[in-house]
């Protein structure tokens, strides 16, 4: 099964290139760092690349054993991934309801700002990266208001980076807060070091040597220990 999860990084990291979602040059992030990669899951952009990514998370959730009642997406990219991700679940026998949220309140008809099926029992987020983890947060208190259990999260990419908190870096990476502080499980399709491992390897070696060297020297200024 170790195997089988290593398997499935190292293809997703393959598919990311091949889609043009995991890009390289230089690109400032969230946080203000100029990484040399970025994650833009916007850029799975037809039915296929969808299928094929709800593919991809649901394998890792289910490969990681992390309990679940039903699914979660946040508000917006949450939602796409929520909603094909619960069609994949059960397509792999794990019919499980889902929900997602809107970011404005509705005047009229019916209130309040989740839609889909209550939210109950172990909750499992979906989400594309978490870089300071502030959809994180607000989904957590979100169902924990709606007297559920924040229980999960999972993501495409674990960066594997510093945070920062109040604009200085941190020790710990988003997804080791969550895991460590919040109290969530998390499953991520890739990792920092399944990125690196892909541009070491085989075919990709000649193309990818210099990109393969900056990532280094990134995961050295800011990467975290796991
Ligand atoms: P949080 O919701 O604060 O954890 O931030 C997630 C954000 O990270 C996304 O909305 C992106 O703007 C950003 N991001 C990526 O999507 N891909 C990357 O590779 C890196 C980042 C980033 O800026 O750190």
């Amino acid at each position: 099964s170790a195997q089988l999860v290593q398997d499935l990084a190292q293809d997703f990291v393959r598919f990311a290139v091949d889609a043009g979602v995991l890009r390289f040059g230089e690109f400032k992030t969230k946080a203000g760092r100029m990484s040399p990669y970025f994650f833009n899951a916007g850029l799975f952009d037809d039915g296929a690349k969808m299928a094929q990514l709800s593919e991809f998370y649901a394998k890792a959730i289910l490969a990681s054993g992390i309990e679940f009642d039903m699914v979660f997406g946040p508000a917006y990219k949450g939602i796409p991934l929520a909603a094909t991700v619960a069609v994949e679940l059960a397509r792999q026998g794990r019919n499980v309801p889902f929900a997602y949220n809107r970011k404005e309140a509705k005047d009229h008809g019916e209130g309040g700002s989740l839609v889909g099926a209550p939210l109950k029992g172990k909750v499992l987020i979906i989400d594309d990266v978490m870089s300071a983890g502030t959809a994180a947060r607000e989904s957590i208190a979100l169902i924990q208001s709606a007297g559920a259990t924040p229980h999960a999260m999972a993501i495409a990419l674990d960066r594997q980076e510093k945070a920062t908190e109040n604009g200085q870096d941190v020790p710990h990476s988003a997804v080791q807060y969550v895991r460590d502080h919040l109290g969530l499980k998390v499953a991520t399709i890739a990792k920092l070091e399944d990125l690196l491992a892909f541009l070491a390897q085989g075919e990709a070696a000649e193309k990818m040597r210099e990109h393969h060297s900056r990532v280094l020297s990134y995961r050295r200024q800011y990467g975290v220990h796991d």
